[in-house]
């Protein structure tokens, strides 16, 4: 079945009002042919979300945050909910990011729980998976991307406001990508997985790649079948770069 790519950029802490510029250039550059068939999102830091949406009515570039709390509101300082994101005109939230799962021990439980918080306030959760160097050393990879998938996605989940983001550890920020038949391989059995389990909507779900994305090799990676798109850290920060990946497309 044809699925729309999806072509987002993770600002993860860096971004002040100085990067607004590449806001607007990115959604400048995202205007015409292109935004009738590729996604484009930007998921800068929180503290520039309502004036990045406010540069970004009538563009065809979404804004999205890079995490929520999994309660709708309470006692949860320095936390947002997904009902806020939704406040600023977020459409978008990355939940289970593995820096999240590192720095903040999040395990699958509580990233499917933020998942459905993320439902819940009507955006699209964008669930992020992928295995450590030692478990792929291990030649766990498949069954650490299967547990991760069934722990991570709420029941119910459906192609409009869910996407999957396989993200190697190993190659996160590193420079390092895994090898085409690598991200082949993982790619169909996720699509395998989402199948089995949630039917139709499971093989139209989005599976972005990410980790160390880049111009160079964008077209190689975006190329892959059961690549829907990208989830690109380092490379998302410069409009000129995020761009050069997004026209992979063209
Ligand atoms: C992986 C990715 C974006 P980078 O974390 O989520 O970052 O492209 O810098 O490896």
């Amino acid at each position: 079945p044809e699925v729309r790519p999806l072509v987002a950029g993770n600002w993860k802490m860096n971004g002040t009002r100085g990067s607004l510029d590449q806001i607007k250039a990115i959604s400048e550059g995202v205007r015409g042919g292109l935004s009738s068939k590729v996604d484009a999102l930007i998921c800068p830091p929180a503290t520039l979300l309502y004036v990045a949406t406010a540069l970004c009515t009538d563009s065809p570039l979404s804004i999205g945050a890079q995490d929520c709390h999994q309660n709708a509101s309470g006692a949860h300082t320095g936390d947002i909910s997904a009902e806020m994101i939704a406040d600023c005109f977020g459409t978008h939230v990355i939940v289970g990011h593995s820096e999240r799962r590192t720095d903040h021990d999040e395990d699958d439980a509580l990233v499917r729980a933020k998942a459905q918080a993320a439902h819940a306030a009507d955006l699209t959760a964008i669930i992020c998976i992928g295995e450590t160097e030692e478990q792929r050393r291990n030649g766990e990879t498949l069954d650490v991307l299967k547990r991760q998938l069934a722990g991570s996605i709420p029941d119910g989940a459906n192609a409009a406001r869910t996407v999957i983001a396989y993200e190697p550890v190993w190659a996160i920020g590193t420079g390092l990508t895994p090898t085409v038949a690598d991200v082949e391989e993982a790619h169909a059995f996720m699509r395998r997985e989402l199948s089995e389990r949630f039917g139709e909507q499971g093989s139209t779900m989005r599976i972005l790649y990410g980790g160390s994305v880049k111009p160079s090799n964008a077209k190689e990676l975006m190329a892959i079948p059961n690549v829907d798109g990208a989830l690109i850290g380092g490379a998302s920060l410069k409009a000129e770069d995020f761009l050069a990946i997004y026209r992979v497309y063209e």
